[in-house]
Order: C-alpha cells, then sequence, then structure tokens
C-alpha cells in the first residue's frame, strides 16, 4: 500500500492560459511544453487502515489547512476512481526552486497521481495518468511524459478527451533552458486568478484564441524537424500574446517588472550579435531563456552582467514520471 514517484517540472512553449471547466480543469486551447531535468517532486504515498484523515507532509513538514485540503480533494478523486476507501500519508519533497517562477504543482500532482495509484495497485495508462494529474493542476497534465509534450484540450465536457501526448522524448533534442530569476516574492495575481480574470474580462482573449493554431502548427513542425530558430521565434512571440491578454483585463494587471523587460531585452540583444536565444515568461515576473547547448555559456555570461539578475538556474529536457523503490 506504498508507492514512491517521481515527477519533474515543465516549462510551456504554448501557453495554458484559461479554462472552459474550472471543476474538471478544461483549457481553453492546446498547451505544448518541455519537461525539464533539474527540477521535480517526489511523493510516497502510504494508504493506512489506522487513520481518520489524509496526512500531508511536505519537506519534512506536516500541513495543514489549505495545503492538505488541496491532497485530500485530490485524493478523493483517487479513492473515487480506484473505489479505495482508505486514507493516506503523502510525504513529498520538492527539488523546485519555487522562487524561480517553477510552478511546484504541475510536478507535485503529477508525483501525486502516480504514487497515489501506484500504491494501491491500480494499472493506469499514461493518458489515464495524465487525466487525473490535470484535475490537480492543469499543467501538471504534462508532466506525465518526458521531453516535448502536448497537451490536447480535447472537445468532450467530461474531461476523458483531455490529455497530454509526448511530441519527442527527451533525449531526441538538447536544448538549455535557462531560469533567470530576477524577483524571489510571491506573485501578485495567482496563475489561476489571472486567467479566470483574463477570460472572462479582456477584449484581447479573442485574439489569443484565434491565433492559436498557427502558432501550434509552426510549434509541432519545429519540434519535429529539430528547427530552433523557428520554435524560438514562436515560443516567444506565444508568451508576448499571453501576457498582452492581461493588460486588457478588468481590473488590468502585470506580471513583469522592469527587471523582467531588462531580460527581455537582453536577450533581443543577444540575438542582434548572431546569438540564437528567446525568452518565456509565465505568471510571474521571472524570464525563462532558451538556447542551444552550444551557445548556453555565452548566454549565461551574458545574462549574469545584468544586475537585476539574482540567480540563474540551467535545465535541459528531462524525464517524465518515474516509480522509485524506497
Ligand atoms: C502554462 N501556466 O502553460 C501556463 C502559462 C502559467 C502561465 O500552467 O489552475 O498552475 O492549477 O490549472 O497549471 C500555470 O497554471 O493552473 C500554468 P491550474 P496551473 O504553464
Amino acid at each position: 500500500m506504498k508507492a514512491t514517484a517521481r515527477a519533474h517540472t515543465n516549462i510551456a512553449l504554448i501557453k495554458y492560459w484559461g479554462k472552459r471547466d474550472e471543476q474538471l480543469f478544461l483549457p481553453m486551447n492546446n498547451s505544448i511544453s518541455i519537461t525539464l531535468d533539474q527540477f521535480y517532486t517526489t511523493t510516497s504515498v502510504t494508504f493506512q487502515d489506522d487513520l481518520a484523515s489524509d496526512v500531508f507532509v511536505l519537506d519534512g513538514v506536516e500541513l495543514g489547512g489549505a495545503e492538505q485540503n488541496k491532497i485530500s480533494t485530490f485524493l478523493d478523486l483517487v479513492r473515487k476512481t480506484t473505489k479505495h476507501h482508505g486514507y493516506a500519508v503523502v510525504e513529498s519533497s520538492n527539488n523546485v526552486p519555487t522562487a524561480a517562477g517553477f510552478a511546484s504543482s504541475a510536478s507535485g500532482f503529477a508525483a501525486l497521481a502516480a504514487a497515489s495509484t501506484k500504491a494501491l495497485g491500480y494499472e493506469i495508462s499514461d493518458a489515464g495518468l495524465s487525466i487525473l494529474a490535470r484535475q490537480g493542476s492543469g499543467s501538471a497534465c504534462r508532466s506525465i511524459y518526458g521531453g516535448f509534450v502536448e497537451w490536447h484540450m480535447g472537445e468532450k465536457n467530461d474531461g476523458t478527451d483531455s490529455f497530454a501526448t509526448q511530441l519527442l522524448s527527451e533525449e531526441d533534442w538538447q536544448l538549455s533552458i535557462i531560469s533567470v530569476m530576477v524577483e524571489a516574492k510571491q506573485k501578485k495575481v495567482l496563475s489561476r486568478e489571472g486567467m479566470k480574470r483574463t477570460v472572462e474580462t479582456s477584449p484581447f482573449y479573442d485574439g489569443w484564441l484565434a491565433s492559436l493554431e498557427p502558432d501550434l502548427l509552426a510549434t509541432r513542425a519545429a519540434i519535429a524537424n529539430r528547427t530552433f530558430e523557428q520554435l524560438g521565434t514562436v515560443l516567444e512571440r506565444n508568451a508576448m500574446k499571453m501576457h498582452a491578454t492581461t493588460l486588457g483585463a478588468n481590473p488590468p494587471f502585470m506580471y513583469w517588472m522592469s527587471s523582467t523587460i531588462e531580460v527581455m531585452q537582453a536577450v533581443q540583444e543577444l540575438r542582434e550579435d548572431g546569438i540564437q536565444a528567446y525568452f518565456t515568461i509565465d505568471a510571474g515576473p521571472n524570464v525563462k531563456v532558451i538556447c542551444q547547448p552550444a551557445d548556453e555559456r555565452v548566454v549565461m555570461d551574458r545574462l549574469k552582467q545584468l544586475m537585476c539578475v539574482k540567480d540563474l538556474f540551467l535545465c535541459h529536457p528531462g524525464p517524465g514520471i518515474h516509480y522509485l523503490t524506497t
């Protein structure tokens, strides 16, 4: 009744931004991501008969309140799916610098979905696991797989066709992803709230949706053909469009700080100097710079020179879910 699983975080090249169903975590659009090698969550789940409720221990500290509630709500879904009725001890450790703007919810719920079903001996496909993880946090459905991954939004209302698949394995294309930390503070508008406000109020949201298909087609083609310049051009443009929707929301908001823009401009200057580097930004001020391994030193050196940069983390494409024997 015990199992341990590890899942890695992912970074979106084509962003998930908006839900059509908040209960089932059904997105408004497909998204495409890279799973990262350096950042992951390891979770052990033990179902025990002597428990009166679920217990959640994160990095050695037992958590109650909202944190424990989120885990319990997710385990309710696992219990419903597996028809098992006991409670569990969930022990997680995060190897994710949350301050660097990486969502630990993606690796967290992917690892929890995998460990909890494994602990119960429940046979589940990767697609089934992706559907389950999605209902903890949308982006978690992409962390089931390594390398380059697409989350298919699906058409149905019950969520059975909304899951991720792998486009290309982590061994098949080496890229460098540099997380540039400019601010460690917690973001003001959480992504869940930010995407909701944007869908409901931003006149630019329709433009975002209408312009996605060409971005998806170009990204899939760039991954299939390993054409880096094409990939970079599209991912940077897609991030800019996502952030543009927030400016039109009511009330409007923005995730960027002046330091964010400094990094964006440094990346554009690198390109003027002939170095292929591109940026993307999620629901926070930190920037992720994507380049080819041959250029990663030059890019890191240039970024280090910026006064606003507090830290840099270098990643490469990483693996999907795996189980550990403990
Ligand atoms: C992404 N983000 O595709 C986008 C881009 C942030 C910006 O997925 O509400 O934490 O738990 O489904 O998955 C962050 O959203 O949101 C996210 P929920 P999640 O990576």
